[in-house]
């Protein structure tokens, strides 16, 4: 393939280089939302794990340093996002302290040249809410965009990039189907009806937050896997692989797009507030997985998934599988795919669980290169965030994941920057990937973009 710079894959001018976090990850001592009450039921968290005080960033001493870091490695982005239980610890009561304590913390990221990026809802809700059924309960549309209309009053002045509810699908198919999330759920229909609410929630919280920001640029962030046939010949391998991208990526991505309700959210009712209620498509992409006709799979609508046997494997998570394949390419698949939609793109996630960081720095490399190669093939990307910055509380899988660029300890607290983090700060330093990298770690997919 050829080059305009034969040097370095340059990414477009003024693209974000970031590294997402989420507040119930990274903060510590949240107490009052539904999975720390989660957390503190037996056999619920891989090895018996805790949030906890995870990597402290709710002191703001603790938060400072890490952002240090991710200047001195040269990013100029951070995502992050706001904990509603904390700013909304009871229905109604809104806390300033805990607001003015996000416009602290997102002041230390300007202060760094960090643009912060604000995620709204990421997993977790208040304790009340739960009580009151939480996505189940019609009412919480209302509720959170009276949530997010005090977030955006308060932090408007130093945010204008917005990611509404992070993975509505993971969040609903999690929680209500898979049922290692909270609250445990095993119902397709509750499923459903979740992620019906929470897209309904992101469409007035988009009309809320431009109501209250001119400038504001607000995205839904899809959490998308990339799906192959097992076998691409066989035809109902292809029918089972297009149903379950229709399902599981296309239907969300269509009604924030279009407002249209597709399978299995609906038979194409249009939803006036849904059309076209995202600036940007914020693409969360971890891995690629194959999908067979199986006729002995009725519950799971004919369709068995599985990961491409001859691809390297992640590191194993909480279900006893591996997280995903180590498929740079798959980072290349999932933005054509998106390209449909013709709006602009972050990769607001995007990364790999590496206990001992041997395949990060060649996956992040290989997966940015292959990035390059959808940008010059027009996709519109603007920025790319590295999940994550620092090893933090991955969830129903505890502390047994670590997703970090920077290495941390939760006994002791200590820090240590991996290899990973200085190759993506070398990307970063040339703003896209050089070919002198390239060839030294990942000789095999060099050959493939210089000649
Ligand atoms: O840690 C999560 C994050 O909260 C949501 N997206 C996937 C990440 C890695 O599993």
């Amino acid at each position: 393939m050829s080059d305009t710079n034969p040097a370095i894959l340059k990414m477009p001018s003024a693209f974000l280089w970031g590294a997402a976090t989420a507040a119930h990850q990274n903060e510590g001592g949240n107490s009052n939302n539904q999975w720390a009450a989660w957390e503190a039921q037996p056999g619920r968290i891989f090895g018996g794990g805790h949030a906890g005080q995870t990597t402290g960033w709710w002191n703001l001493e603790s938060a400072a340093a890490d952002f240090d870091r991710a200047a001195e490695l040269g990013l100029n982005s951070l995502r992050l996002s706001v904990e509603w239980s904390r700013i909304e610890p009871a229905p109604g009561l809104f806390d300033q302290t805990a607001l003015r304590h996000y416009a602290a913390m997102i002041g230390l990221l300007r202060a760094r040249g960090l643009e912060p990026m604000v995620t709204l809802h990421h997993f977790t809700d208040p304790l009340w809410l739960t009580e009151l059924g939480a996505w189940e309960n019609p009412q919480v549309e209302d509720y959170f965009v009276r949530f997010v209309t005090r977030v955006v009053e308060a932090l408007g002045d130093q945010v204008t990039l917005w990611c509404t509810i992070n993975e509505p699908f993971v969040y609903a198919y999690m929680g209500f189907l898979d049922g290692g999330f909270p609250p445990g759920a095993s119902s397709l229909t509750r499923m459903i009806g979740v992620l019906r609410r929470m897209l309904l929630a992101h469409g007035r919280a988009y009309r809320t937050i431009h109501r209250l920001q001119n400038n504001a640029r607000v995205g839904a962030v899809h959490n998308m896997q990339v799906f192959l046939p097992a076998n691409p010949a066989r035809r109902t391998d292809r029918l089972a692989t297009a149903a379950t991208n229709q399902i599981a990526n296309h239907s969300v991505l269509a009604a924030v797009t279009s407002g249209r309700l597709t399978p299995p959210l609906g038979v194409g009712q249009q939803v006036s507030y849904l059309m076209d209620s995202t600036d940007f498509i914020g693409l969360n992409h971890y891995s690629t997985s194959r999908v067979a006709f199986d006729p002995r799979q009725p519950g799971r609508l004919f369709t068995r998934q599985f990961f491409d046997p001859d691809v390297e494997l992640s590191d194993i998570t909480f279900n006893g599988q591996p997280y995903g394949e180590i498929n740079p390419h798959s980072l290349y698949l999932a933005l054509k795919e998106l390209a449909r939609y013709k709006k602009p793109i972050y990769i607001t996630e995007h990364g790999l669980p590496d206990w001992d960081d041997d395949a990060r720095p060649a996956f992040t490399a290989a997966s940015l290169a292959e990035a390059w190669r959808a940008a010059q093939e027009g996709v519109d990307l603007r920025g790319y965030y590295h999940w994550t910055l620092v090893d933090n509380f991955e969830w129903a899988a505890g502390w047994s994941l670590k997703f970090g660029l920077i290495d941390f300890d939760p006994e002791t607290g200590i820090r240590t920057p991996k290899t990973s983090a200085a190759v993506y700060s070398r990307i970063i330093q040339a703003n896209g990937v050089p070919r002198s990298l390239l060839e030294k770690i990942v000789p095999e997919a060099a050959a493939r973009y210089f000649t």
